[in-house]
């Protein structure tokens, strides 16, 4: 099974990708998580990285490209994936599909998690408060979601062009989304 998540910051993608790496034993490649160790360590990329994000900002496109590169090169793709926080403009997009292609390994599904604005600023204000990232502040969180609407949210027209979209409401408990999920990716032979 080869899916991308796509969703608003605090949507669940993360939480969701989790749980169905558990469920379908495939590897779950979050560009997110792969940027916050490269912080931790202190790598050229992390310290690159690190005041785009506390911005609430796109890391640039080559530097993303490379990441992701290398993570898909690895053998353990070759039994499918979830990309969760890739692509994240149209241009990572059209790079992704390029680099799947050169792999045979192109998508089969992109699933769109659906949650309403104040449900994400509640999600994310309790992530703040347990977790303390240093991107979750009211201010970089309202930046995070202009910078969906206005880059990210056009990638899900492009996956509907390709004909691979799947929409899911991102409401409810973590468990029934999940639920609607699985549902979705059996419905279309993919589980
Ligand atoms: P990400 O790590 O991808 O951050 P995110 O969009 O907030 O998603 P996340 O997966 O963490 O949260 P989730 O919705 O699961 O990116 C962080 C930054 O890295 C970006 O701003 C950017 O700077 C950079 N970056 C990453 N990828 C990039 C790329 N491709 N190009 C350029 N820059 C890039 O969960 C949120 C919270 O909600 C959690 O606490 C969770 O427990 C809770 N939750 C989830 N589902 C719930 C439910 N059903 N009910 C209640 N709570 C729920």
């Amino acid at each position: 099974m080869r899916i991308v998540l796509l969703g608003a910051p605090g949507s669940g993608k993360g939480t969701q990708a989790a749980l169905l790496k558990e469920h379908y034993s495939i590897p779950h490649i979050s560009t997110g998580v792969l940027l916050r160790e490269a912080v931790a360590n202190a790598t050229p990329l992390g310290q690159q990285a690190k005041a785009i994000m506390d911005r609430g900002e796109l890391v640039p496109d080559d530097v993303m490209l490379n990441l992701i590169r290398e993570r898909l090169a690895q053998s353990d793709v070759a039994s499918g994936y979830i990309l969760d926080g890739y692509p994240r403009n149209l241009s990572q997009a059209e790079a992704l599909e390029q680099v799947l292609k050169e792999l045979d390994l192109p998508v089969e599904e992109a699933v769109l998690i659906e949650v309403d604005a104040d449900m994400v600023v509640e999600r994310i204000a309790k992530r703040a408060a347990e977790e303390g990232r240093s991107d979750d502040t009211e201010e970089v969180v309202r930046n995070r979601m202009r910078v969906y609407e206005e880059q990210t949210a056009p990638v899900a027209g492009f996956y509907a062009e390709h004909g691979v979209l799947t929409r899911i409401l991102g409401e409810g408990t973590i468990d029934e989304v999940q639920h609607r999920i699985r549902g979705a990716l059996e419905q279309g032979n993919l589980a």
